[in-house]
């Protein structure tokens, strides 16, 4: 295959550019916020906690998260659909791209202004300004835009290739932005139908059941958006970088497709504490949560068995033989893997949190932003760094020097060891009762809150490194756009030869989509109705 068509590179690089300048922003008002929980400093006068803590969540979450998985996806599919992006979809991207980027600045703006510190979760009754809302709006629109462009890319290619499988990466992307696309619908009618109008005071009051649970729809798949480019990564990219083959195209597109069916009708398992949804509701969503376990359990036997074969081809002998073979020196790898290393225990954290008894012990304690800093921010995150250093040097034309590669194993292992002590310090202090989304306060010098504090202070240190780690890796970008030109090639595994010959229905879109929608209709359409008809409404408030 051809290396990477660089006349697409300033599409892949935008997007990737934007993402670490969202990171760093992002970076810096998580690392003040640690400070500030744990006493350390107290912030001026015009500046709020909970505005730091909008900033941080909506910048790191939604938008490095969402710019770099676009931006990641279009480098894929313009390598593997035909080698270069069809006119009609790098309008498109660069559309998503604006229309995205308008979003952004207006809502950073806004909540900056101290007038949308809502959180990234939006929750109402809180209220911010509609500019807020039209932001948001302006993001998922444009990212609609983006995603029109890769399915274009895609039924071209499958058109002009009637009777060939698509290539993995492609395959996955369409599945990544399917789900994204069937996800944020409910986000979408929460933002336009809900919220702008009480916003504007068009309305007096609004559905508070309804928009959280309208949140929740599109919050959980939000994870997986976030979580399958790292599996592409895992799945396509690691076994090429360590010299192996994919395990199983199969098992890989049907784990993604597992995902499309159970990632949607699970929103209630955020919600279990919450009154106004009935205990049936919420158990078939938790039994369909316990469901979307499987493909990450069968991404887990994959990638082991990648690992495995790999050694074994290689001479590795023994049980653990295999790990001795692989490239640990070489960060396109080592970050990754740390990745998928940390995401057992931070997999096992979800687990826990889905099982009823135990959300009663953790929801909305500090355990639960543990969690979500091992899955999408160690996990996730890594990955996408371990990205940078191929995916960089690929679409601008140059090679990954010696030493950019040593520091990236050190911001790693930087990162690693700020993630260890802050989020451990999480998962311990939210078993022992402290709270998530609250500043500083010791609750009167309450002996419980006095017992917390050490751990804060930890969470701080913590949040210290991390920001340090924040700065290796925008330093580490800038050089891979500076380092000597030379040619990269596009890491794409190949199948190993003795994997099964993968099953056509597997590209059956219509059938998948239509599981998914009927199951999506399953678990959402009862408690709909029982939210419309039982209205629970509330005027808005401005509590910060
Ligand atoms: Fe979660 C809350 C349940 C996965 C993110 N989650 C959150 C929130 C976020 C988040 C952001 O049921 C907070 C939202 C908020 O602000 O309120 N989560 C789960 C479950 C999973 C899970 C069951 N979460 C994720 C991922 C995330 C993420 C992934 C981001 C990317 N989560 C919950 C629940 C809540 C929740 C409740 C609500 C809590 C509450 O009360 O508020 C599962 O998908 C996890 C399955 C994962 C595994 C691990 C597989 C391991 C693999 C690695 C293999 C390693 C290798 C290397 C091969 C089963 C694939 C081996 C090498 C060696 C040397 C050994």
């Amino acid at each position: 295959m051809k290396n990477f068509d660089r006349s697409d590179g300033k599409l892949v690089i935008a997007h990737i550019l934007f993402a670490f300048a969202a990171l760093l922003v992002g970076g810096i008002a998580g690392m003040l916020q640690g400070m500030v929980r744990g006493g350390t400093i107290t912030l001026p006068a015009n500046i709020g906690y909970y505005e730091l803590l909008t900033a941080h969540g909506v910048l790191m979450a939604l938008i490095f998260t969402t710019y770099f998985i676009i931006g990641f996806l279009y480098s894929g599919v313009s390598h593997t659909l035909g080698g270069k992006l069809l006119p009609a979809s790098k309008k498109l991207g660069w559309a998503g791209y604006w229309t995205m980027s308008v979003g952004t600045v207006i809502g950073v703006v806004v909540i900056l202004l101290g007038k949308a510190t809502v959180l990234y979760t939006f929750y109402a009754p809180m209220k911010a300004s509609p500019w807020f809302y039209i932001a948001l709006a302006l993001v998922v629109i444009g990212s609609w835009l983006s995603g029109f462009g890769i399915f274009l890319q895609y039924r071209r290619w499958k058109r002009t290739n009637p009777n060939k499988l698509s290539p993995l990466f492609a395959y996955m992307s369409v599945v990544t932005m399917l789900l994204w696309q069937v996800a944020t619908i409910g986000v979408a009618i929460e933002v336009v139908v809900q919220l702008i109008p009480w916003s504007f005071g068009w309305v007096d009051t609004v559905n508070v059941v309804l928009s959280r649970t309208l949140f929740w729809y599109f919050g959980h798949p939000l994870v997986y958006f976030w979580l399958l480019p790292a599996y592409i990564c895992w799945y396509v990219v690691i076994p090429k970088i360590i010299g192996g083959r994919i395990f199983s195209d199969s098992l890989a597109r049907l784990s993604f497709m597992l995902f499309l069916l159970f990632s949607i009708p699970v929103g209630f398992h955020h919600q279990l504490m919450e009154p106004g949804i009935s205990t049936f509701w919420k158990y078939l969503q938790v039994v369909l949560t316990f469901m979307v376990i499987v493909p990450s359990l069968m991404t887990a036997f994959s990638l082991f068995a990648t690992f495995e074969l790999n050694g074994r081809a290689k001479g590795a002998k023994g049980l653990f033989g295999w790990m001795k073979v692989l490239p640990w020196k070489d960060v396109r790898f080592f970050a990754p893997f740390m990745g998928m290393l940390i995401f057992i225990p931070a997999g096992a954290g979800g687990i826990i949190n889905a099982s009823n008894q135990m959300n009663a012990v953790v929801h909305n304690t500090l355990w639960v932003t543990g969690h979500f800093h091992l899955t999408v921010a160690t996990s996730v995150a890594l990955t996408f760094f371990g990205i940078v250093y191929w995916l960089i040097p690929t679409v601008t034309g140059r090679i990954l020097t010696p030493r950019i590669n040593r520091a990236g194993i050190i911001q790693t292992i930087v990162w690693c060891v700020g993630m260890f002590i802050m989020s451990g310090s999480m998962h311990t202090v939210g078993l022992l009762g402290s709270p998530r989304r609250t500043a500083y306060t010791t609750y009167d010098d309450n002996p419980d809150a006095i017992l917390w504090m050490p751990y804060h202070v930890a969470m701080a240190v913590g949040g210290i490194i991390l920001f340090v780690g924040v700065l290796l890796i925008i330093g580490n970008v800038i050089a891979l756009l500076r380092a000597p030109k030379g040619e990269t090639q596009y890491p794409i595994g190949e199948v190993s030869e003795n994997a099964e010959a993968t099953p056509r229905f597997l590209e059956r879109w219509g059938l998948w989509l239509g599981i998914a929608v009927a199951l999506i209709l399953f678990a959402y359409t009862i408690p709909l109705i029982d939210m419309l008809r039982n209205t629970v409404t509330s005027p808005g408030y401005v509590t910060w």
